[in-house]
C-alpha cells in the first residue's frame, strides 16, 4: 500500500520538461464541457508541413486538457468545431494583417484561425491553446494579432564540444557527434516551444564561433536541425568566424576586399543554400574581446557586413552585425566605445544588414541605461540583443524574472525624432522606417531536463518570445500568463507568484548594485561579489574601473566633467539623468561621482541610502521565500521543493554580496553601519576568502 501510494505520488511529480505547454486535464467539469461544446472537431484545409504542425498540436493540446482526442474532420455542414486556413488575402477588422499575424474568429458556430501564411496560422493555433491553458471564455471569440517584430531570434551561445558560453542548464541540446543520422526528439519539443511564443529564428551557434559550422560535414549536421524547425516557422541561423576563409578555406588573408575573400564566401553561402533552403543569414561578433574582424586588414564593420550582404546575394537572408565592441586598448570609458565605431557608419551597411546592439553600453548588467545607439542610427536597421541566460543575474540560481528587464530598456525614450522615440518603437522600425526589423534573446537553454535549470527560469524565456511579439505586453499579464500555463491556474496562487515574478529583479538589483552600480562581480566567472578587484586583463575588465570609489564618494562621473559619456544621448536624455540632485537614483551612480555623505532624495546620505539597500534587498529575499512557502499547497511537490531549495541558497548569497559590498565601501567611506541594521558578523578578509573558492570554478 505504501510502495503504491509513493508510486502514485511519483508519476505526478512534474519535472518541468512540457514547460508551458502541458496541457494537463482541466480539472473542473464544467469549463471543460464548455471547450468541449466549442471543440468538436478539427478541420484543416490545406495540408502543409507548418500548418500539419498547427492541427497536431491542437490536437495533442485538447486531448490534454479536455481528455479525449478531438477528430479531423471536413467542416462541411457542421458547426462547433475548429477550422484552420490560409487565407493570403485576409484582412482583420483594423487594418491587414502582416504576413506572420493570425485571427481567431467566430463563424457560423465555428471558431475559425485564419492566417495569410501557415505560420500565422500556427501562431493562431497556439493562441487559441493558450484561451483555454488560462481558462478564458471561448464563445465569440475575436482575437487579431501580427508581431511588431520581424526577426523574434534565440542566440545560442554553444560550442561544437557541447559546450554552452555562459549556459547555467547543462550542456548544448545540439548533440553534433550524433547528427545528422540521429535526430533527437528534443529538437521537435524546443521547436514547439519556440513556435508558441513566436521566435521565428534561432542561431545555433556562439558569437565567438567556431569555423566548423561551415565545413561539408557540419552544414549536414545543420541542415538535419534546420529540417526539424522547418515545419515550426523556424529559421536556422550561424554565428561565423571572420577568420574562416584562413583557417579553413586554406587561404593567405580573411580581407573582406579581397576577391578571393569575397568568392569564399559566396561559395561557402551558396553551399550553404543548397543544403538549407531557408537558411536565415549570418550573426557576426568581429572585432570584439580578441574575435577577429575587418579591422585586422584596416577595414571598418561597414566593409566585413557587406561583404556578407553580397555573399548572401538574392538568396532570401540577412546578416546581423554586432555592436558589441570595445578595443584592446582601453583609454577613456568602455561605454563610448560601440557609439564611437558605429556611429560615423550609419548609412554605409548594405538593405540586408542589421547592427545587433546589447541593451545597454557595457554589458548586460542587472541595470543599464539603454544603449546610446538607440536612436543614433536612423538609416540602419538596429537589433536588440538582451541577455535571457542569467550571467549577471546569478546564474540557475537566483530567481531573477527578466521581463522588467527588458521592458524597462524597450520603454526607454530615446527622443531621437521627438517624445516617445521609444528603444521599441526604433527596434520595430516605426520611428525610421524601416522594411526589416529584429530582436535577439541570448537563450538560457540547455540539456538538463527542465530545459533552464532553474525552474522559474522558463519565465524568461517565455516573457522574451511574447515581448520579442508584442512589446507592448505587461510583465505583469505575462508573468501571470506563464504561471497559469506552467505552474497553476488557483487565483491566489497565481497573484502571489506573479508578484514575486515581478518584483525578482529590482530585488537582485538592491542587493547587488544597487543606485546604478555596475561591473562589480567576480572576476571572469561573472558570480559573486568582488568589489575589490583592481587588476584583471584589462582595466575594464576590473570592478575599480566602474564604482571608482575613493575617500570622497562613489560612482563613474560620465558628465562634463568626466568622460561625458552621458553627451551621446539626445538633449531631453542628458537633463533626464546630467543632473545629481534630480537624477533617478537607480541611475545615479552610473552618471555621477557622489560624496558619500550627501543627503539624496530620500533624506538619506549616499551611504545610509547603500546601506539601506543592500540590507532591505537581502531582506526581500526572505520574503520572497515566505511568498513561496504560501503557494505550496497548490503547486506540484517536485517543483515546490526545487524552487524552495534554490531560494534557501540565494539568501545565502544575497547575504554574501550584501556583506562584500557593505565591508568593501566602508574601508573607503569610513562610516557606521546605519541603524537599525547590524554590521556583518564576519571580516571583509573572510568575505573576500569566500570569492577565492568561487575563483577555482574557472
Ligand atoms: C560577455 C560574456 C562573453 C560573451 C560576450 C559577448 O561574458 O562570454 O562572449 O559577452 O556578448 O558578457 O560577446
Amino acid at each position: 500500500m505504501l510502495l503504491l501510494l509513493v508510486a502514485a505520488h511519483h508519476s505526478m511529480a512534474d519535472d518541468g520538461y512540457r514547460l508551458w505547454l502541458k496541457y494537463d486535464l482541466i480539472q473542473d467539469a464544467a469549463q471543460r464541457k464548455a471547450y468541449l461544446n466549442a471543440a468538436k472537431f478539427i478541420a484543416v484545409s490545406g495540408n502543409g508541413p507548418v500548418l500539419q504542425s498547427a492541427a497536431r498540436e491542437l490536437q495533442q493540446g485538447l486531448k490534454g486538457l479536455l481528455g479525449q482526442a478531438v477528430p479531423m474532420a471536413s467542416a462541411q455542414g457542421k458547426s462547433g468545431g475548429i477550422i484552420l486556413s490560409v487565407e493570403p488575402t485576409a484582412n482583420d477588422s483594423g487594418g491587414a494583417l502582416g504576413k506572420e499575424g493570425y485571427r481567431i474568429s467566430t463563424d457560423k458556430n465555428n471558431i475559425k484561425i485564419t492566417g495569410k501564411t501557415e505560420a500565422g496560422v500556427l501562431y493562431g493555433a497556439f493562441a487559441l491553446l493558450r484561451q483555454l491553458q488560462t481558462r478564458q471564455p471561448l464563445e465569440k471569440i475575436a482575437l487579431a494579432s501580427t508581431p511588431k517584430i520581424e526577426y523574434r531570434m534565440l542566440n545560442h551561445w554553444d560550442n561544437p564540444d557541447g559546450t554552452v558560453e555562459r549556459g547555467y542548464a547543462g550542456s548544448s541540446i545540439w548533440k553534433w557527434y550524433e547528427l545528422p543520422e540521429r535526430v533527437d526528439p528534443r529538437y521537435r519539443d524546443y521547436a514547439r516551444a519556440n513556435a508558441s511564443i513566436g521566435i521565428n529564428g534561432v542561431v545555433i551557434n556562439n558569437v565567438n564561433a567556431s569555423a566548423r559550422y561551415l565545413t561539408a560535414e557540419y552544414l549536414q549536421k545543420v541542415a538535419a536541425v534546420a529540417n526539424v524547425m522547418r515545419p515550426y516557422g523556424i529559421r536556422v541561423y550561424m554565428s561565423v568566424l571572420w577568420a574562416a576563409p584562413k583557417t579553413i578555406g586554406g587561404l593567405t588573408t580573411s580581407d573582406p576586399l579581397d576577391p578571393k575573400v569575397r568568392q569564399w564566401w559566396t561559395d561557402r553561402t551558396n553551399d550553404i543554400y543548397k543544403a538549407i533552403p531557408d537558411f536565415g543569414g549570418f550573426l557576426v561578433k568581429a572585432n570584439s574581446e580578441g574575435e577577429p574582424g575587418p579591422q585586422d586588414y584596416g577595414r571598418n564593420h561597414a566593409d566585413g557586413a557587406n561583404m556578407l550582404a553580397e555573399a548572401l546575394g538574392s538568396h532570401d537572408g540577412i546578416v546581423m552585425w554586432r555592436a558589441f565592441v570595445y578595443k584592446a586598448n582601453s583609454n577613456g570609458d568602455r561605454f563610448k566605445e560601440a557609439y564611437e565605431e558605429f556611429k560615423p557608419l550609419d548609412g554605409k551597411f548594405a538593405p540586408k544588414v542589421l547592427v545587433q546592439v546589447k541593451n545597454g553600453p557595457i554589458d548586460f548588467q542587472s541595470r543599464e541605461p539603454f544603449h546610446p545607439l538607440f536612436g543614433a542610427m536612423p538609416k540602419t536597421p538596429l537589433v536588440l540583443e538582451v541577455q535571457i541566460t542569467q550571467e549577471y543575474l546569478g546564474f540557475a540560481t537566483h530567481l531573477v524574472y527578466e521581463a522588467p528587464l527588458f521592458k524597462e530598456c524597450l520603454d526607454s525614450d530615446t527622443y531621437s525624432k521627438g517624445k516617445g522615440s521609444t528603444v521599441a518603437k526604433v527596434v520595430d522600425g516605426t520611428v525610421d522606417q524601416h522594411r526589416i526589423s529584429g530582436i535577439a534573446g541570448v537563450a538560457n537553454i540547455g540539456s538538463d531536463r527542465n530545459w533552464t535549470g532553474h525552474p522559474m527560469g522558463q519565465a524568461n524565456w517565455y516573457a522574451f518570445g511574447r515581448l520579442a511579439w508584442d512589446h507592448e505586453l505587461s510583465s505583469q499579464a505575462i508573468a501571470e500568463e506563464w504561471t497559469r500555463m506552467t505552474i497553476t491556474t488557483e487565483p491566489k496562487s497565481v497573484r502571489t507568484i506573479a508578484d514575486l515574478m515581478v518584483k525578482s529583479r529590482d530585488i537582485y538589483v538592491r542587493y547587488t548594485t544597487p543606485l546604478g552600480l555596475h561591473h562589480i562581480m567576480g572576476e571572469s566567472v561573472h558570480y559573486g561579489p568582488q568589489p575589490w578587484l583592481a587588476k584583471a586583463g584589462r582595466p575594464d575588465w576590473t570592478a575599480v574601473y566602474y564604482h571608482k570609489a575613493d575617500a570622497q564618494g562613489l560612482g563613474f562621473d560620465r558628465t562634463a566633467t568626466g568622460s561625458n559619456a552621458l553627451s551621446l544621448y539626445a538633449p531631453e536624455v542628458q537633463k533626464q539623468w546630467g543632473n545629481p540632485q534630480t537624477c533617478a537614483l537607480d541611475y545615479l551612480l552610473w552618471f555621477h561621482h557622489v560624496g558619500w555623505k550627501q543627503p539624496l532624495s530620500t533624506g538619506r546620505t549616499l551611504w545610509d541610502e547603500l546601506c539601506y539597500r543592500y540590507y532591505t534587498g537581502t531582506d526581500s529575499v526572505t520574503w520572497m521565500q515566505k511568498q513561496w512557502a504560501q503557494v505550496k499547497p497548490n503547486v506540484d511537490p517536485e517543483l515546490f521543493a526545487n524552487v524552495e531549495g534554490r531560494l534557501q541558497k540565494q539568501y545565502k548569497e544575497a547575504v554574501w554580496w550584501r556583506d562584500a559590498c557593505v565591508l568593501y565601501f566602508q574601508t573607503l567611506a569610513q562610516q557606521p553601519i546605519p541603524k537599525p541594521f547590524s554590521p556583518p558578523t564576519r571580516s571583509l578578509d573572510e568575505v573576500k576568502s569566500l570569492v577565492e573558492i568561487y575563483q577555482l570554478r574557472k
